[in-house]
């Protein structure tokens, strides 16, 4: 009698983040079947993996879900020994550049430590898994070449930037120290619809969206002129995934190669809501018109940074030529498509409260 083969079984961290969400419902889509970690909170709202959950997984994969923390090495061993996964996804992390200013230790704790726990653990229980580390472009940070590629050196900025730089190293040396199958996704900003709100493409397309319907004034940014190399998360989880099937382990950048300003993608937002804007005044004293000659746009000094990122665009010719990774979501449409969604939630919100 033939057997199927059994599906391959991977671990998520960082689940229920943006990225998370797209992996898990692409490798379930794979017929996967998917462990995510989760952390304990007060309530279990997994907004972005609710719908995985409810279909009971997916048509082919299944989902499971396993409490654990980067901070707690217990409960990495544990999850491991108990999944034996065959491939395994770091996408944990204290991820917020400006909050890692804020909390310099926590973020080195979870986002440094927390990859190296995990590395340590594989060999530790002598696994065969494979291991993606969710490695960030913010390594780059002051601009030391045009555009950044897998030799460009690391010059971070914050301590974000200098935990990732950590992670990276470290998850190369465990695959030249120990063979195992490690690999570094040097990752470029990607956004979607299910990004975290205080980031600031979804920061601008949530408030444009209200603004649009009465439901907010103004909109308060930082820094108008950092430049970022903005792609769609799904791309970028579809790239992870395929650095985990090629033949040998090895690092790739994944970027688009467009690098756009804050400025700019706030000028496509509120041109695509019929409302152009013009700038007026100059550093903190500038401000965005709408055409009836209403602010839109105020800069407040509370989202600059001590020290800023000014320049990312990668270079992901690499991953190209070797994986046959590309994205496939433009600049415009992202934002188009980050728009469209958050206008479809204030109007479902809105049409909600009237009927309350
Ligand atoms: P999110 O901030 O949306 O998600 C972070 C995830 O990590 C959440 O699931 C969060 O859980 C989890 N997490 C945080 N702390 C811990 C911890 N101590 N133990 C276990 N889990 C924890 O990030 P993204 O999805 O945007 O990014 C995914 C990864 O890719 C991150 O490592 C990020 O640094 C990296 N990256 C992201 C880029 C981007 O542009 N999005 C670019 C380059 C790298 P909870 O829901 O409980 O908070
Ligand atoms: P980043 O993303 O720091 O690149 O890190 P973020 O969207 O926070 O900032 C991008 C740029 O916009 C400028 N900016 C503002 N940023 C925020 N958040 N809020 C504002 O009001 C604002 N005004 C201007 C910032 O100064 C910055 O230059 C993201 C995260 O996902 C990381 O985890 C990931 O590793 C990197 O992308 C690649």
């Amino acid at each position: 009698m033939l057997h199927s083969p059994s599906p391959k079984r991977a671990l998520v961290t960082g689940i229920t983040g943006q990225d998370g969400s797209y992996l898990a419902e692409m490798l379930l889509n794979k017929g996967y079947e998917v462990w995510g970690m989760v952390r304990r909170h007060s309530s279990t709202a997994y907004d972005r993996i609710e719908h995985l959950l409810e279909k009971g997984a997916s048509d082919q994969g299944a989902l499971h879900l396993v409490h654990g923390d980067l901070r707690d090495t217990g409960s990495l061993l544990k999850i491991l020994r108990q999944v034996r996964p065959d491939e395994v996804y770091n996408l944990a992390a204290q991820s917020d550049v400006k909050v890692s200013f804020d909390l310099p230790e926590y973020t080195a704790d979870v986002t440094g430590l927390g990859p190296l726990r995990l590395l340590e653990s594989l060999r530790e229980l002598d696994l065969p898994s494979r291991f993606f580390q969710a490695s960030s472009s913010e390594m780059f940070g002051k601009v030391q070449e045009t555009p950044q590629n897998e030799n460009t050196p690391f010059y971070p900025r914050s301590p974000y930037g200098s935990a990732k730089a950590f992670a990276y190293h470290n998850t190369r040396n465990y695959r030249e120290a120990y063979g195992l199958y490690a690999v570094n996704g040097v990752m470029f900003n990607h956004e979607s619809p299910r990004r975290g709100d205080s980031f600031v493409t979804r920061k601008i397309t949530m408030a444009a969206a209200r603004i649009q319907h009465g439901l907010q004034n103004m909109l308060l940014l930082g820094n108008l002129d950092a430049r970022r190399d903005w792609g769609f998360a799904g791309d970028y989880m579809e790239g992870a995934w395929m650095m985990l099937q090629a033949d040998e382990p090895s690092d790739y950048v994944l970027a688009t190669g467009e690098s756009h300003s804050v400025r700019e993608f706030c000028e496509i937002v509120f041109e695509e809501l019929g409302q152009p804007i013009t700038w007026h005044g100059r550093g903190l004293e500038e401000y965005g018109q709408a055409p009836d000659g209403r602010k839109l746009i105020q800069i407040s000094p509370e989202f600059y940074r001590p020290s800023e990122v000014d320049m990312l665009q990668g270079d992901a010719s690499r991953a190209r030529e070797l994986l046959g990774w590309q994205p496939s979501v433009s600049f415009r449409e992202l934002v188009s498509m980050m728009l469209a969604h958050d206008l479809e939630l204030v109007e479902r919100d809105a049409a909600r409260a009237d009927v309350a």
